[in-house]
Order: C-alpha cells, then structure tokens, then sequence
C-alpha cells in the first residue's frame, strides 16, 4: 500500500486508484475530480515547489487529518501524498486505523500526513479509536516528535451537524485541547456539492455558532476552504506547515503526566459519551419492559415476542458499552507496549542507517578531495571516481522517520 521515500512531485493522478471504493475510471470523473486533474496538470506545467539541496536533509513535519466518517480525509491525503489510501463509497465506514500515508516534500520540508478514523466509525467501535490514535500519538510523542498541525475536515455541503458528528468534534477537541488551537486548521471541503450562496452561509454559520467552530476558531484556530484541488489543497498545507509543532492535550497527559487513558480529557469524554448512551439504552429497555408486561396481560403473544427480540439487544448492546467503558485503559497499556517495542527497533535501525550516512558522507569527501588534489589520475580512473560518487549520494535515507513508525505502528492494531 505504500512506496517508501519522499517524493517531490505527486503523479498525474488526482486520487489513489486504490481497491476499496476506488472511482470507476471508465465513467467520466465527477465534476469535482475533473477540476484536480486541470490543477495537477499546471502543477506539472512549472509551478513545482523547489527542492531543497541534497546535502541539506529538509525539516521533518507530521500534520494529522481529522474528522468525521466520510468527511473526505482520505482523498484529501492520496491527493498531496500521491498515497493509495482507501477512499470510501458508502455510508460505511472506510478508514478503521490510523494510516501513515507517503512522505512527500513541499515549501521545503518532508511533510507525512497522519490519516484517522472518526469517532462515528460504523465498524469500530469509539473506544478501539480512542486507543489507536493515542497510541500513534503517544509514540511519536515520546520520540521527541510534535505534530505541526491538526486538520479537520468538514463538509460544507453537511447541512446539519448531527449527534454523531458533533461527537467526532468534541472528542477531537479533547484530543488537541485548548493550547493547540493555534495549531488547528478547520477545512470545508465539497464546495461543488452546494451552491455558491448556501455554502457561504453554512460556513458562516459553523464560524459563529458556540456549539460548532466559533469557540474553536476564538481560541486560534484558522476556518479555510479546501476547493478540491490540489494547488488548494497546497494552500491549506501552507497555512499548517509553518506552525511552531505543539504539543496536544492527550501527548501532555499520557506521557508528560503519565496519566491512565481513561482519566485523560478524551478518556473521561469518551466515558461520558457511552455512559449518556448506556443510560439511554436502560430508559428505553424499562419501555419495552412495561410494553412486555402490558401485551402478557392482554394475551397478545406475537407483540410480546417481538419486544422480547427488541429487549435482547438493548441488553447486548448495554454489555457491550459496559465492556467497552471497561477494557480502554487495559488494551490500551497491551497495544502501547507492543508499540513501544516497534518504536525502539525503529530507532535502532534510525542508528544504524545514521552510522552509514556519516560513513558515506566520509566516504564522498575524501574521493571529492583526491579528485581535486591529485593531479595523477589519468581520465580512466576520474571517470571511476565520479561514479562512485553519484552511487554514494544516490544512497541519501529516504521515507523519513514519521514514514518509517508510521508504517511500522500502522500495521499492528488487530482488526
Ligand atoms: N464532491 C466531492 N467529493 C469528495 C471530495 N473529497 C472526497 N469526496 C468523496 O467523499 C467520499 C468519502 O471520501 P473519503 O476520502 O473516503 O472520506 P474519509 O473522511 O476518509 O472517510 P472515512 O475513512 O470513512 O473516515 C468518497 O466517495 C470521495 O470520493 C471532494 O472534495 N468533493
Ligand atoms: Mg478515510
């Protein structure tokens, strides 16, 4: 699913023609796609982004996507990244872990993008989020490794936030809390899903009510307009590569206070969240219950039955959300550990490739210096020298450190 190393340059396709949910490209592409492809071909046409010399290694910057199910984070991130990360055509849930996706180079730097599920997810449950973003999160944290910036997307063509979806922000405010804001960029995006007049609308709306972006945006955080494209797609990425990286609230609280995962501000509104759920669920079982006994008294055996069906969900459902308040700070410390292992082997290997570079690095110095100094080499044995050279410095590291842990926590969180 990934190629490893940075790329300077995203191919001519506008999105990863990856297995699930890809686009059928026997039908014309959709309206907004059409637009991507004209941007990616003037981006070929000479506005590249310089590349940095190569003996300066460029800054590492990782930037997590964020938002709810369906929101378009994905397509956003295969669209800079030029990554095949799964995109989503139904209402179901597409991505269920937190994905690394290619690193690539911009405004001089290696940027890797962090891509998560939502909260909403229809396949996994809040809990199993919670824990894997924490654990990404964490583990790149305890590497000394801060995220330059937060990306929230939102469609603009959503016409009501809903329950679901306001869970997602809040638990995805617990997550940066308020020091991070200045970090945050809220990005609209499908503005070709709405007419011109009713998105500006919509976004004033999100930027002013309290129950949307307006506390969000008062505490720092930039309201930009993601147009499809990838030159607007750029843009937003300008706007967050800058920032000076900080620390989020759940970094803070599990590693620099080494606080449980449950007692962590996403922890408790995760726990919040499922005992209001828990609770509507037992008001409702108390319903079917009186509705039982009313159709035992009346004789009416098939509604009694088909209550009696009703009731045996809700208990399981009420169980599973008891399990699921029960086992976060458990698996989390499991799924943490194994992390941790990968984490160190990773470094080791950092070490060992650190090593080699310097040894390189020698090495091209002092065939640099023969080459200039000695005045006894016959043409043969330059023509030898020179490329032996370009060989060394076609062996430059390549895919970065957010790359390599990302790839290598990516993969084990068992679902
Ligand atoms: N019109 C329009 N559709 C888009 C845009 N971006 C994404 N989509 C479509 O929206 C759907 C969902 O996109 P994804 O990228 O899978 O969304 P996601 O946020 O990653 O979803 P999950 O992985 O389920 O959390 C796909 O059918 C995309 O093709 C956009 O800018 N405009
Ligand atoms: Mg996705």
């Amino acid at each position: 699913m990934h190629t490893h190393g940075p790329r300077t340059l995203p191919s001519s396709r506008p999105f990863a023609s990856s297995t699930a949910g890809a686009h059928d490209h026997r039908q014309p592409p959709p309206r907004y796609l059409q637009s991507q492809q004209q941007s990616l071909s003037q981006y070929a046409g000479g506005r590249t982004p310089k590349r940095q010399m190569p003996s300066r290694e460029p800054e590492e910057i990782l930037i997590a996507v964020m938002g709810a199910t369906g929101a378009g984070k994905s397509t956003f991130i295969n669209l800079l990244s030029d990554s095949d990360l799964a995109v989503g055509e139904g209402l179901k849930s597409c991505t269920t872990r937190v994905e690394t996706a290619n690193t690539f180079e911009l405004y001089g730097k290696l940027i890797t993008l962090v891509d998560t599920p939502g909260f909403d997810d229809t396949t996994v449950s809040d809990t199993d989020i919670l824990k894997m973003i924490a654990v990404y999160l964490s583990s790149t944290y305890e590497t000394g490794r801060k995220l330059s910036g937060i990306i929230y997307m939102h469609r603009i063509s959503d016409f009501r936030v809903g329950g679901v979806s306001r869970r997602n922000f809040s638990m995805f405010r617990k997550l940066c809390g308020d020091e991070t804001l200045r970090n945050v960029a809220l990005v609209t995006n499908m503005w070709s899903e709405v007419t011109p007049q009713r998105g500006a609308a919509r976004e004033a709306e999100l930027r002013t009510d309290p129950l949307l972006f307006a506390p969000v945006i008062n505490g720092g955080a930039t309201l930009l307009r993601h147009d499809g494209t990838l030159a607007g797609a750029q843009a937003v990425l300008a706007h967050v590569a800058r920032n000076t990286p900080r620390t989020l609230a759940i970094q803070r609280e599990l590693v620099d206070e080494h606080k449980d995962i449950a007692d962590t501000a996403a922890g408790v509104e995760l726990d919040r969240e499922l005992a209001a759920l828990r609770a509507a669920h037992v008001a409702q079982l108390a319903e079917i219950q009186r509705e039982m006994e009313a159709a035992l008294a009346e004789k009416d055996e098939q509604t009694r039955a088909e209550l009696g069906a009703v009731r045996g969900e809700l208990l399981a459902n009420i169980a599973q959300i008891e399990g699921d308040r029960d086992r976060l700070s458990r698996e989390f410390a499991v799924e943490k550990a194994r992390a941790d292992e990968r984490v160190a082997k990773i470094q080791e290997d950092l070490e060992l490739e650190k090593a080699a570079r310097a040894e390189r690095q020698l090495e091209i110095s002092r065939l640099t210096d023969e080459m200039a100094n000695s005045r006894t080499l016959s043409a043969r044995e330059r023509e030898d020298m020179q490329r032996q050279l370009v060989d060394l410095r076609k062996q430059r590291s390549r895919g970065g450190f957010f790359g390599k842990i990302g790839r290598a926590i990516d993969s084990f969180f068992g679902f």
